[in-house]
């Protein structure tokens, strides 16, 4: 079977929780066993992350990008209004799943993507799994999204549900019931984590979508810190148009970036810029030594001319010139003209230049590596804090809806007995990180910053801002740092403050306690 259960764990937190679930499993009732079940099979799969942002922002292009293959059909087609989870499998394999259970596969198109039409009645269709052998997957199931703007009630609707702003059905509704309830289902589908797909101008409802999403997972203790957020089509800003990007198409969009961010802010922790359409070309195969070829031939002409025909796309493919318009017009679909000019200037540098190294060039220009180490920067330090919080929800719903007092005693107490753990403590800095970054407790500026360094990254030098650092000095900042978080728990905080504040230093203190011992 091509599940994604891999069995692998993404932390000691969750390894807890799985034990926990493991050695209940035989004291509780048979449809609270199967909850366990559930609980434990999604504790092992990958970080769930969904890519959300309004109709046509780009966000089925990006996921190409990321998942390395030209698989989800961009642009228009049924198939772009519904969600799409590319998960990982040891055979490429699509399945529709319908509103009523029913699965059927579904071949792929002739070009390998996902078909843009379904042949079946879309109105019947939940959504759409991609199973994928690509290695990408292996560290997070992708979740494209038909998007929150516009478009048509149905997908809104479908996408809400997905990000579980859905309303829940009360447990109780279906007591007794072997069935999976639908708190349970919905945990299966929904999402951990988002990347919040964004264009030029931050619009109301993108503030919404985000607010809806960063509600439905409150109770789940991640919150809003874990979204991040693209600026994609960054190609498209008008450079003039931005005060200080000396013309720069880049900076401009480095620029509007900042400004988004603090737009969004707290709700995520950064927007980076991002051209998602030239980074689908160069991760998924679709930039092709022909393509090089045609670049090298337009790099060959006269610079007036070729300013010229980069002024629109019209001009680009009218001009009259050697390059045959088809060819032309392929290379804008590729790359836009930006993407064309970024690749005819690294060939008049350098007019040696491989295929496969112009290929690499144009990923660079793409912003996407930033992307991909944020992500994994990001996820991979609340991965298990995200996916232990989401199953310990589980359990206590399961538990609470399982009608037996002594059984609802038996999963209470183990849950305290983990909790007082060690590993149990970044619950707690999450839950904090989400108080600050929300806004809801309100710190100066560098405290907050501090806070979202401690509880945002692997790494023990991120954490303490001093990547690279020798561990003595790691240790003597992070035993300062502890001491002073404590003194200010008791002194000039307010009760809020000081609530988070105890939290990180009891964060030092672990820390200090880890580089001290290794
Ligand atoms: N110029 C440019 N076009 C892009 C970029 N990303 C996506 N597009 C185009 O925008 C259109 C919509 O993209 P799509 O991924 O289908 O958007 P979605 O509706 O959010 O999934 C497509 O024609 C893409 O080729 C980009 O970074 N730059
Ligand atoms: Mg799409």
């Amino acid at each position: 079977m091509t599940s994604p259960e891999q069995g692998r764990l993404a932390g000691p937190l969750s390894m807890s929780v799985a034990n926990l679930c493991h050695r209940l499993q035989s004291q509780v009732s048979a449809r609270t066993a199967a909850g366990f079940a559930e609980v434990l099979r999604r504790l092992g799969a990958p970080l769930q992350v969904a890519v959300a942002g309004r109709i046509k922002s780009g966000k089925s292009t990006l996921v190409n990008a990321l998942i390395g293959r030209r698989v989800a059909p961009t642009d228009i087609g049924e198939c772009t209004r519904l969600v799409t989870r590319f998960q990982y499998g040891t055979v490429d394999r699509v399945e529709i799943v319908f509103t009523d259970g029913r699965k059927q596969v579904l071949p792929f198109a002739s070009d390998g993507m996902i078909p843009a039409e379904l042949g079946v009645d879309i109105t019947t269709v939940s959504h759409i799994e991609a199973y994928l052998t690509n290695a990408v997957l292996q560290g997070m199931t992708v979740i494209d999204t038909p998007g929150l703007g516009s478009l048509d009630a149905a997908s809104v609707s479908r996408t809400e549900q997905l990000l579980g702003a859905a309303k829940h059905r009360k447990e109780e509704d279906d007591e007794g019931s072997d069935e999976l309830d639908d708190t349970s289902r919905n945990a299966v589908a929904g999402a951990e984590a988002v990347l919040y797909v964004v264009t030029q101008g931050v619009r109301a409802d993108d503030q919404q979508a985000l607010a809806a999403f960063t509600a439905a997972t409150a109770s789940r203790e991640a919150g809003p810190v874990n979204a991040i957020a693209v600026l994609n089509k960054a190609d498209t800003i008008a450079p003039e148009s931005v005060e200080g990007a000396d013309g720069d198409v880049w900076k401009a969009a480095t620029i509007l970036s900042e400004k988004q961010a603090s737009t969004l802010k707290p709700r995520v922790a950064d927007v980076l810029p991002v051209i998602g359409l030239i980074a689908e070309s160069a991760e998924s195969g679709g930039f092709t030594s022909a393509d090089a070829e045609a670049l090298r031939q337009l790099a060959d002409l006269d610079d007036d001319i070729l300013q010229t025909m980069l002024i629109s796309a019209d001009i680009f493919t009218s001009w009259e010139c050697d390059v045959p318009s088809g060819t032309r017009l392929r290379l804008l679909e590729k790359l836009d003209l930006f993407g064309i000019s970024h690749a005819v200037e690294a060939i008049r540098k350098e007019p040696e230049l491989t295929a496969g190294a112009l290929r690499r060039s144009l990923l660079d220009a793409s912003g996407l590596e930033a992307v991909r180490h944020r992500l994994s920067i990001v996820f991979a330090a609340r991965a298990d804090g995200i996916k232990a919080a989401a199953a310990l929800a589980s359990v206590t719903a399961l538990a609470h809806s399982s009608g037996d007092p002594a059984e609802r005693q038996r999963v209470h107490d183990a849950i305290e007995v983990l909790l007082a753990k060690p590993e149990a403590h970044q619950l707690r800095l999450l839950e904090a990180l989400t108080l600050v970054a929300s806004g809801a407790v309100d710190m100066p500026e560098d405290l907050s910053e501090e806070v979202l360094r401690v509880g945002s990254n692997a790494d023990i030098g991120a954490q303490l801002g001093k990547p690279g650092a020798p561990r003595p000095e790691l240790a003597a900042h992070a035993l300062e740092r502890a001491g002073w978080w404590r003194s200010f728990a008791s002194f000039g905080a307010t009760p809020a403050q000081s609530r988070v504040a105890h939290v990180v230093h009891r964060a030092y203190f672990l820390i200090w306690q880890q580089v001290r011992e290794a």
